[in-house]
């Protein structure tokens, strides 16, 4: 008989406890024979259930010295009549809680019916406390277990149930080992006669994929069907094994397991599992366990305990991505996920306390914060905003998605059911990635280890305008052995990066990436780039030995090449006021905008040369801030812009100046001059001599200067003359005598004298002239010549006669004085020679 057996597979489906189980009740699990009535018996020995579905089950009381019949355990699964259970060995928690406890305590099988519907055995080692329940007409073994410290010796919490894998040989097929040629890593991993591969591990599923494990045979199926998770660790996308079928089908429910563990273990939980008998149909989405609030269990919470969380939805999202919101604390773990028309979300069942708040593109977290559960509450956090995406970052090429998977690359959707030497596996040894030519899934594997594919190459080109400093990223999901990659472009060699932090365990060998998303970032000089093709390779580095798949690996979420942002110069410049003036501000990593703000009236930038220019109206320091960017960002700086004054002020001066000399000391002047400068205006003007100076006699410079706010200093001159214009005054001539008599024709000796006046002084006086209203040798004067003689500046003789038949002779003597102007002036001073006597 062949039927296609049912396999686990993506499921999505978030655990209610309030879920109805009338369908499962009513159909699914109907018990297919005749049965006894439902309730508890015991022997010295058992326990013994019978559900009253078809499902008799016994839980071992005693210790029988063996780990593989250890109290506790469940020693029989009847179904319709058929032994499931593995009779050499019990279904137990690990490998048996005498195993688990051996020399630190008792372990205790206790058993109880509650009320009519229930039955309660409760097995205590150490302390952990497993229930195993049943409820009247379910053919189910509801099962939860608590624990406040991981088992003493050998730890790992997992529930294993043992069935011959010939009344149930349908299950999982990466994880059937049957018929298996041997060993092929440890003892876990096997090669099968076609070269491909099986083991436990390659039974993984991501934690929020599935809600139930199982396999089925004729007529049955057997299924582990699973709660939230709450008291697990690890997160919504851990791995782990959940099935072997070796001479037993292994049906395994994982609460704590250290492979790939990338947390600490959460207790003081009760987690709970069913294991649900069915005729070999898919088993039911959930079951319900609401009745468990009348059980009395340890750590049980019932749902009015617990709160939610709702977000109205998450900002930034590509569609092309499923989005999870995780919680999680130190006590418990949560996840769902959000709804892709808008990114809402509403998380339920959560226990009250304060949890980190995740947010995953597909396994990678964008986005984190907190939030606070309240029980009987839902908690709002309103829309999200993604704010650590790898893929916001402009990127010169990209190999893969950041989706914290290596899934779309090179074998990375095999790499979870089978081992890498796997046939069915792409060789891991591939030529150079040549951007925009090869693609991810053909091209770039998924896993790179030290000693299989090592290294891996990619090619690109660059243009001349495309030199600049890039980063390189490499995204890993997990590493072994400490493997990292080391980066390498043309002759350029990055520094070996770090170890990361990552499970100790095997991991890419086993069916799992998932560890802690690590991303290596390498910045690369504009230098080790070169025009044309180059070459950029990654080569996996660690200190610890190992050979092929189990030498030290990495898996990879996404490579890319980003330009990085710009740096900017500081600089200091000096500027002129009134000048023109430019400066370039100086940014490398090719800038695409620019800005500075703080520039002095008068200068602007151009935003997209970075040029500033103009002509500075103002002086002064400014400490511009200048930035430049580029897809990847900005960086700033600071551009000290000194603007100096260095043009003088301008004066204007008076014309040339002359002054009428007031004495012999020459003049008062008085002037003005001023002076505009083109920063401070009106300056003062320093004049030398000073307005209203004595002048002396004759021509004087004036200097002028001004001086600017800055020290530019302007001179000038003018001319200040004093002159003498003005003839001295004559105001009388006297003469020693003014009537000469007898007139006896003899010469007589006159002096004469002038009352003179000069404002500066007079030079000389003198007689210039002598006239007679006579002739000088006219009728009866006594024939005599000359009548006048000048004998000196101011004397003269002067003949005393006269004409006889005249009236009297007049003599006027002009006399002329002369400054040192050489101005004159005369006067004159009559004398007479009577005709009578007087
Ligand atoms: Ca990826
Ligand atoms: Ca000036
Ligand atoms: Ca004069
Ligand atoms: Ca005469």
């Amino acid at each position: 008989m062949n039927t296609t057996p049912p396999q686990p597979t993506g499921l999505r489906r978030l655990w209610k406890q309030t879920a109805a189980l009338c369908a499962l009740a009513a159909g699914l699990l109907a018990p297919q024979t005749s049965h006894a009535e439902f309730g508890l018996s015991s022997d010295e020995t058992y326990f013994t259930v019978d559900t009253d579905a078809g499902l008799v089950f016994k839980i071992r009381r005693v210790d029988y010295g063996s780990n593989t019949q250890s109290p506790g355990d469940i020693a029989s699964l009847v179904y319709n009549g058929v032994e499931y259970q593995n009779q050499s060995r019990g279904s137990q928690i690990n490998s048996g809680f005498d195993w688990l406890y051996k020399n630190t305590s008792a372990v205790t099988v206790t058993g109880e019916t509650v009320g009519s519907d229930f039955v309660k055995i409760t097995v205590q080692g150490g302390n952990l406390t497993h229930y195993y329940l049943a409820r009247r007409g379910q053919p189910c073994v509801y099962m939860a277990t608590c624990f406040t410290s991981e088992p003493d010796v050998h730890g790992l919490v997992r529930y294993i149930v043992r069935i011959p894998s010939t009344l149930l040989p349908n299950g999982p097929v990466p994880s059937d080992i049957r018929n298996n040629t041997g060993a092929i890593e440890s003892s876990d991993v096997f090669g099968m006669a076609d070269g491909t591969t099986r083991s436990k591990h390659y039974s993984n599923m991501r934690l929020k994929d599935w809600s139930y494990i199982g396999a089925s045979g004729p007529n049955v199926g057997v299924w582990m069907l699973r709660d939230n998770q709450e008291g697990g660790s690890g997160g919504p996308f851990y791995r782990s094994l959940l099935n072997q079928c070796g001479s037993d089908q292994e049906i395994t429910y994982i609460v704590n397991y250290g492979e790939v563990q990338t947390e600490a273990f959460r207790l003081g939980i009760l987690n709970h599992y069913t294991l649900v008998f069915n005729d070999g149909s898919l088993p039911p989405a959930d079951v319900d366990t609401s009745w468990f609030a009348g059980m009395n269990l340890l750590g049980y919470v019932a749902p009015e305990g617990r709160g939610a969380v709702a977000g109205t939805g998450i900002l930034g999202r590509d569609p092309s991505f499923e989005y999870t919101v995780g919680f999680s604390n130190g006590s418990a773990q949560y996840w769902t996920t959000a709804a892709p028309a808008d990114g809402s979300f509403l998380c339920s069942g959560m226990l009250p306390g304060t949890y980190t708040l995740k947010i995953y593109k597909n396994e990678l977290v964008v986005g984190t914060g907190s939030v606070t559960v309240s029980a009987g509450a839902t908690a709002p956090v309103g829309t999200l905003t993604i704010a650590d995406d790898p893929s916001s970052k402009s990127s010169l090429w990209r190999i893969g998605a950041w989706d914290g998977t290596p899934t779309e690359l090179l074998n990375g959707d095999k790499v979870t059911t089978m081992h890498p030497s796997d046939v069915r596996m792409s060789p891991w040894v591939q030529p150079a990635y040549v951007v925009g030519v090869s693609t991810p899934w053909d091209n770039f594997p998924a896993y790179q280890w030290k000693g299989v594919n090592n290294p891996i190459t990619i090619k690109f080109n660059l243009t001349a305008d495309q030199i600049a400093a890039y980063t390189c990223r490499a995204g890993l999901t997990v590493a072994y052995s400490g493997g990292r990659p080391m980066l390498a472009v043309n002759s350029w060699t990055s520094p070996i990066p770090a170890a990361p932090s990552q499970p100790k365990t095997r991991s890419l060998t086993v069916g799992t990436y998932r560890g802690n998303n690590v991303t290596y970032t390498y910045n690369i000089p504009a230098s080790a780039f070169v025009v044309g093709e180059n070459t950029l390779t990654l080569t996996v580095v660690s200190g610890t030995a190992g050979t092929g798949f189990l030498s030290p690996g990495c898996s990879y979420d996404a490579v890319d090449l980003s330009i990085q942002p710009p740096t900017v110069s500081s600089a200091a410049a000096t500027a002129s006021f009134g000048y023109a003036f430019s400066y370039q501000i100086a940014a490398t990593n090719l800038p695409t905008v620019f800005n500075a703000v703080g520039l002095p009236p008068g200068l602007n930038v151009d935003s997209a040369t970075g040029l500033i220019s103009g002509t500075p109206e103002a002086v002064g320091t400014f400490a511009v801030a200048i930035s430049a960017g580029n897809a990847n960002g900005s960086a700033a700086g600071t551009l000290t812009l000194t603007v100096n004054d260095i043009t003088a002020p301008v004066l204007s001066l008076p014309a040339d100046l002359t002054v009428e000399a007031t004495g012999p000391d020459g003049a008062v002047a008085t002037y003005t001059a001023t002076a505009l400068d083109d920063v401070d205006g009106q300056v003062p003007v320093t004049l030398s001599p000073a307005s209203g100076s004595q002048f002396p006699l004759g021509a004087t410079t004036v200097n002028a200067t001004a001086v600017d706010a800055a020290g530019n200093q302007s001179g000038g001159s003018f001319t200040v003359t004093v002159v003498d214009t003005t003839a001295p005054t004559i105001a009388s001539v006297t003469a020693s005598e003014t009537v000469l008599w007898p007139a006896n024709h003899k010469m007589r000796p006159i002096t004469l004298h002038a009352d003179v006046t000069d404002a500066v002084g007079v030079v000389s006086t003198r007689i210039v002239s002598v006239t007679s209203n006579e002739p000088v040798n006219g009728v009866g004067d006594g024939n005599t010549s000359p009548d006048w003689e000048i004998t000196g500046d101011m004397t003269l003789n002067l003949r005393a006669e006269r004409a006889g038949p005249g009236n009297g002779r007049v003599y006027t003597v002009t006399v002329e004085a002369r400054d040192a102007a050489n101005n004159s002036s005369t006067n004159h001073v009559t004398i007479s020679v009577p005709h009578g006597a007087p």
